[in-house]
């Protein structure tokens, strides 16, 4: 009998996703460029569930039951258009391409165009949860036709992590590269967060004078309140670990150089196109640019400042839950900005997104699940159209709460010489919002004084421009 789906590109991510639905009962064929990794499967964990191993392209595809359903998780970039290359001449109609890889939306795009024209329907899928996710439950962000979805959605919903309440963490996100951007996202949130993390970890050390062991006992705590996530979960462990060789907290012995693959990166950009301010996830794509650039800061290493000084035991317990309101306070503050980024790119692109349906889908499975995710999900339940989550009538009285204690920790940092950029730039974001009058004035005014480039008046319509050479009249530009 055909097999119900195929995986090629049997690296640790395909062939964890090949046993995912293996042991969820489809029959899986499984393919791979070189056929001793899907000997090595077959070999390995056979035993799981129905794997149709083969060896060639023509009779991988030739053991797929029609409409053909096959997912490509191959290296992103080149490797997955000489895939698709390779694939498409030997399918049909109606047939459907899965890339689960980790594409550029605008990629997706161009793919998903091409192989439309020839009536195959692509979808980029965005899958989050590492090695562990796609074996046991990932979040899965499939953009792609509708009709593309009706085929694959019982399938990906069987694999995907399941959310507390039991409901699958995948839903049709949108068409065409919709996934993908999602999942871009999805990551710069990720980096966001773990910067966040980062500040507090290092003014809960520097200035607290907590030890990280301390530190992990303080997070644990609160990854028991609102704050509750798998990267709290995390950021406790690695906290708690003590290094084999030197006895040493593990966090001492890596060195403080943190580097990325791209996605922060692609997010950010894509934000600077859009027009939308991430200033959380720039920050933390900057801060791991700069911990990398040794001989910039061996050159900076000798600059004037201030050393934090030691607090005494109920100071620094006050200064920890001051912390906690400051790290929420900010993390708000980058999920507002990436669900901007979210409404941006669906009007852009055209894309149907349920805001609240993508923080559903995260709450399982993905890199950034946490608690919080569902109250995300309940503000867009209650108002689609909310223009900001900080609108979010719960959300703006518990940042109105935690704002005071988050001046004190930001301006803590400055004065101890600890760098918070995540804190700092959220706070001047919330604060950006809630401005009456922005020197946005002024620079207009600039602009108009050296380069004409006009404004508008807050008292009546119409474009202006000043004669600042002349006679300083205003005449109007429109
Ligand atoms: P390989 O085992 O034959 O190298 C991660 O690198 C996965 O992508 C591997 O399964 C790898 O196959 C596959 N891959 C990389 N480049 C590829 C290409 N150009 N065509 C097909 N598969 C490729």
């Amino acid at each position: 009998t055909p097999a119900d789906i195929g995986v090629t590109g049997l690296a640790v991510m395909g062939r964890n996703l090949a046993r995912n639905l293996a042991r969820s009962g489809y029959s899986v064929a499984v393919h791979n460029r070189t056929p001793a990794r899907t000997r090595a499967l077959v070999e390995e964990f056979g035993g799981e569930g129905a794997f149709r191993p083969a060896e060639s392209a023509k009779d991988f595809v030739a053991s797929l039951k029609r409409p053909r359903r096959l997912i490509t998780m191959v290296k992103a970039g080149e490797a997955t258009d000489a895939v698709i290359a390779e694939f498409a001449p030997l399918l049909d109609e109606g047939d459907v391409i899965v890339d689960g890889g980790n594409a550029h939306f605008a990629d997706t795009r161009r793919r998903e165009r091409e192989l439309r024209e020839r009536g195959i329907h692509f979808v980029g899928a965005g899958i989050s949860g590492g090695e562990e996710g796609a074996l046991h439950g990932p979040s899965i962000m499939p953009g792609g036709s509708a009709e593309a979805y009706d085929s694959l959605g019982p399938m990906l919903e069987s694999i995907a992590a399941k959310a507390a309440d039991g409901s699958p963490c995948t839903t049709h996100v949108g068409t065409d590269g919709a996934g993908h951007f999602v999942k871009m996202v999805h990551n710069g949130i990720e980096y966001a967060d773990m910067q966040l993390i980062g500040e507090a970890y290092h003014l809960l050390r520097d200035v607290a004078g907590y030890s990280p062991g301390q530190i992990a006992e303080v997070f644990r705590t609160w990854n028991g309140g609102r704050l509750d996530s798998y990267l709290m979960e995390v950021s406790a462990e690695v906290l708690a670990h003590t290094d084999a060789e030197t006895g040493a907290p593990f966090v001492d012995v890596v060195a403080d150089r943190a580097e990325q693959k791209g996605t922060g990166r692609w997010t950010v950009q894509t934000a600077l196109e859009l027009g939308v301010p991430v200033s959380g996830i720039a920050e933390a794509v900057f801060a791991r640019s700069l911990s990398g650039h040794t001989s910039l800061r061996a050159a900076g290493a000798g600059l004037p400042g201030p050393r934090a000084e030691a607090m005494d035991t109920d100071a620094a317990g006050r200064f920890a839950d001051q912390v906690e309101q400051a790290l929420y306070a900010s993390k708000l503050v980058s999920y507002a900005q990436g669900w901007h980024m979210l409404r941006a790119g669906a009007e852009e692109y055209g894309w149907n997104l349920d805001l609240g349906a993508i923080a559903a889908i995260w709450r399982g499975g993905c890199i950034i699940r946490a608690a919080f995710l569902d109250r995300i999900r309940s503000a867009y339940a209650a108002d689609p159209g909310l223009e900001t989550l900080l609108a979010d009538a719960d959300f703006a009285a518990e940042i109105g709460r935690a704002q005071g204690d988050w001046r004190a920790v930001a301006a803590t940092a400055l004065r101890h010489g600890v760098p918070a950029p995540g804190f700092s730039a959220a706070l001047a974001y919330y604060d950006g919002l809630r401005a009456d009058r922005l020197p946005a004035a002024l620079t207009q005014a600039q602009r108009d004084f050296f380069g004409a480039h006009t404004y508008r008046r807050v008292d009546r319509d119409g474009v202006f421009h000043t004669l600042w050479g002349g006679d300083r009249t205003q005449e109007r530009a429109d």
